[in-house]
């Protein structure tokens, strides 16, 4: 066949294949609008065909596509024919793409890497991934936030998600936990409670993606179960700067069944190898309009350059006699078990080293369900816990239309599956042969599978007894006192955000009656911090205490593993620094800045007036990563101001260059500086308030600064600063 002419003329491309009029036929208005169409019609675009090589344009079923421009018509202008299979295919599928977004947890993002178990292990459990020490078991992570829809901003105020699928060689354990190691509520029944009181409220829609509204707060306030949960998601728990920076916990209790059949209580945490990082609200505020996707493309860069996020597997495992010992009930999930009581040994190392070829093949159709565990792996009595085991597999019918989302690569197990489930939709993988039941006589292969009794999953034998009711245990009754040892646990920067994020969330509360009843339920947790959210709230007066349901325990001691400020990096690598630079910055420091900071294992990214790039000091043109408003100071764990004295002068007048300096200074940033920069600084406001979270770089001191910026922020700043 010739090839098609490949030309930007939809008229002589629509004269291929639709009927031909003779051109005699044609009104004058016809060719009028004919060649307008063609105009539009045409958009400049280039028609490619197979003629360059490429592969063949197709139908679902396959048919070869001669046209896909333009639908088939009678005439050049005519009615568009229903016969049309390409168009109606084309169109029908496009309808369809979408699939129904999560209920909790729709904005996630996903990639793939390996877990290896550490020596050691297999005595805890007889767990077949844990069995033989540094062999890989796949698995698939997604992350997310809670209560924004799939589309909303990625630095919300919120729980993140912390899903991991281990496929193992005894198939998928699902272990689906969150980046803060307590939840809202104690029973799964208040479950749509709590999730519609944070979601958008149902008459306006909005808003969108934050708890900061009457709703939550009225829920919460009536609901003492939640403070401890409220004071971890007011923290800066809540606005990781990246998920490679959090902690992961399963939050519930489980059980480790061990090779003899014994079982032990087992919590899980995942701790970054990167160390913890958050942001503070108002840099939060600032990246959702700047870079919506600031979490997605940081997981996505990471991994692209090689820098592959790790976590190690930890687990506080304890036994009968622990539990009846503690202060608490290790099956009410709004606790913890303080690391001090229970140290964390690790277990094994995961390494997420592949990003998604498919965002939709893998991440959007992964189904996570806590109730896919392995031998060696078992469920306690926690009412929540219990309650997830029926949600999960429910909600997947709903979200991947039928019972074969299994079939699906991202969910399908790594290991041999062999059953008689068989047929509905989407049946991929499908029975071969004449059995398919059980018990049957058929002979050798024809048979199918058999039961495994020792080596099957066998649940644990754990004695139950009781009368049935629906009631709360009064183990679960004491509200307050892990609020309280979590407060004291943090460092006083760590306290004052939590107070903030207090006020900031109360004060966007309409009626004050939900802000006088939170303030009455803080008092329980400490009587001064609720003193000072009263104060930021400018509450009239002080109400009574909430009455609690236990009298709080006061005397829990502070535990260093619940602050972020205590577990940070001792490095600055997988962070990046921004750099401010104009034609005439010096070429020789930011060499050797870059060299260092590349050395430290971070990044460095160029921010210039213009993205086509800046002449530096040796005459050379470098382009640069980020213009001036693109790249603000936000986007960046550190910055360096590097311009040149005429650069700065121009710079003195542009808004976004003074907002970047601002916001650094505001947001305790470490601040690297040459003094050609000072109008800069000057113009931002800055000059004179140089600290030490500021390093002159003029001498090339460029260790110096790399070194500042391994404690991440100068908080020292803060004060000065109130960046409420
Ligand atoms: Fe979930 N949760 N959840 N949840 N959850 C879902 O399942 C549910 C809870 C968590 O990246 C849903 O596939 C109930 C605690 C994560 O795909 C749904 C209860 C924890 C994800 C569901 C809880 C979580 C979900 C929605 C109370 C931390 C995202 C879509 C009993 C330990 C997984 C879906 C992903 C998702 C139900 C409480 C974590 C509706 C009923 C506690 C990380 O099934």
């Amino acid at each position: 066949m010739p090839p098609r002419k490949t030309t930007n003329s939809a008229a002589s491309k629509r004269s291929d294949s639709a009927p031909k009029r003779t051109p005699a036929k044609r009104s004058a208005k016809d060719r009028e609008r004919s060649a307008a169409a063609f105009d539009v019609g045409a958009g400049g675009e280039t028609h490619q065909t197979v003629a360059d090589g490429a592969a063949r344009l197709t139908t679902q079923q396959g048919i070869p596509v001669a046209d896909d421009q333009n639908t088939l018509k009678v005439g050049e202008r005519g009615p568009a024919l229903l016969e049309d299979f390409h168009f109606r295919e084309k169109i029908f599928h496009f309808d369809h793409e979408r699939i129904p977004e999560r209920v909790v947890h729709a904005r996630g993002y996903g990639a793939h890497g390996f877990f290896e178990p550490y020596e050691g292990a297999s005595t805890l459990t007889r767990a077949d991934l844990f069995q033989r020490p540094g062999e890989q078991t796949p698995v698939f992570v997604r992350f997310s936030t809670v209560a924004g829809n799939k589309g909303s901003f990625d630095l919300a105020r919120d729980v993140r998600g912390f899903a991991v699928k281990f496929y193992t060689q005894e198939g998928n354990w699902d272990l689906v936990g969150n980046n803060i190691p307590v939840f809202f509520i104690q029973d799964a029944i208040k479950f749509p409670d709590v999730v519609h009181s944070v979601k958008q409220q149902p008459d306006r829609g909005f808003p969108q993606a934050q708890s900061a509204h009457d709703n939550f707060w009225d829920f919460i306030s009536l609901m003492p179960e939640a403070t401890h949960m409220v004071m971890w998601t007011m923290s800066d728990r809540a606005l990781p700067r990246s998920f490679r920076f959090m902690e992961g916990f399963g939050v519930h209790s489980f059980r480790f069944i061990d090779a003899a059949g014994g079982s032990r209580y087992v919590k899980f945490h995942w701790k970054p190898a990167q160390g913890l990082q958050s942001v503070l609200w108002n840099e939060a505020v600032k990246i959702n309009g700047a870079d919506p996707d600031f979490h997605r493309r940081d997981l996505w860069d990471a991994i692209g350059n090689g820098d592959f996020p790790e976590w190690e597997l930890g687990v506080q495992v304890f036994d009968d006699e622990f539990a009846d010992s503690f202060d608490f009930d290790i099956l009410d999930a709004t606790k913890l078990i303080p690391e001090e009581l229970v140290p964390v040994t690790p277990i094994g190392r995961m390494v997420l080293n592949r990003v998604v070829d498919n965002f939709f093949a893998e991440t959007e159709q992964v189904a996570f369900c806590t109730q896919n565990v392995v031998p060696g792996i078992g469920f306690t009595n926690d009412p929540l816990l219990q309650g997830r085991n029926f949600s999960y597999l429910d909600t997947q019918l709903k979200r991947l239309g039928g019972p074969n989302f299994t079939h699906i690569p991202v969910n399908a197990p790594k290991c041999p599956v062999a059953h008689f489930q068989q047929d509905g939709h989407m049946a991929m993988t499908n029975p071969v042969g004449r059995i398919n039941y059980e018990p049957n006589s058929a002979a050798g292969d024809a048979r199918g599978p058999r039961e495994d009794p020792a080596g099957g999953y066998t649940t644990f034998a754990a004695e139950e007894q009781g009368a049935t009711a629906r009631v709360r245990s009064e183990s679960f009754a004491d509200h307050y006192s892990q609020a309280r040892q979590f407060l004291i646990s943090q460092t006083p920067t760590e306290q004052t955000h939590i107070v903030n994020g207090f006020v900031f969330e109360l004060s966007k509360v309409e009626n004050p009656d939900i802000r006088t009843r939170m303030v009455a339920n803080l008092r329980n947790v400490d009587d001064t911090f609720a003193e000072l959210v009263a104060d930021g709230l400018g509450l009239p007066e002080m109400p009574a205490a909430a009455p609690a349901a236990r009298a709080p325990i006061t005397d829990l001691p502070a535990s260093a593993a619940l602050s972020i400020i205590h577990n940070g990096p001792e490095t600055f690598a997988g962070r990046k620094v921004g750099a401010l630079v104009t034609d005439g910055t010096d070429a020789e420091l930011l060499a050797s800045l870059r060299a260092a900071v590349e050395a430290e294992g971070a990044l460095i990214e160029l921010i210039a007036p213009k993205i086509g790039g800046v002449t530096l000091t040796d005459g050379k043109l470098v382009p640069a990563d980020q213009k001036i408003g693109g790249g603000p100071s936000i986007l960046y764990d550190a910055v360096t101001v590097l311009a040149s004295v005429d650069g700065a002068a121009l710079l003195a007048g542009d808004a976004a260059a003074k907002d970047f300096v601002t916001d650094a200074h505001a947001h305790c940033k470490i601040v690297g500086h040459v003094e050609t920069a000072a109008a800069l600084l000057q113009a931002a406001g800055v000059a004179e308030l140089v600290d030490d979270g500021y390093v002159a770089l003029d001498d090339g001191d460029v260790d110096a600064f790399v070194t500042a910026c391994r404690q991440l922020r100068f908080w020292e700043r803060e004060p000065a600063v109130d960046a409420l």
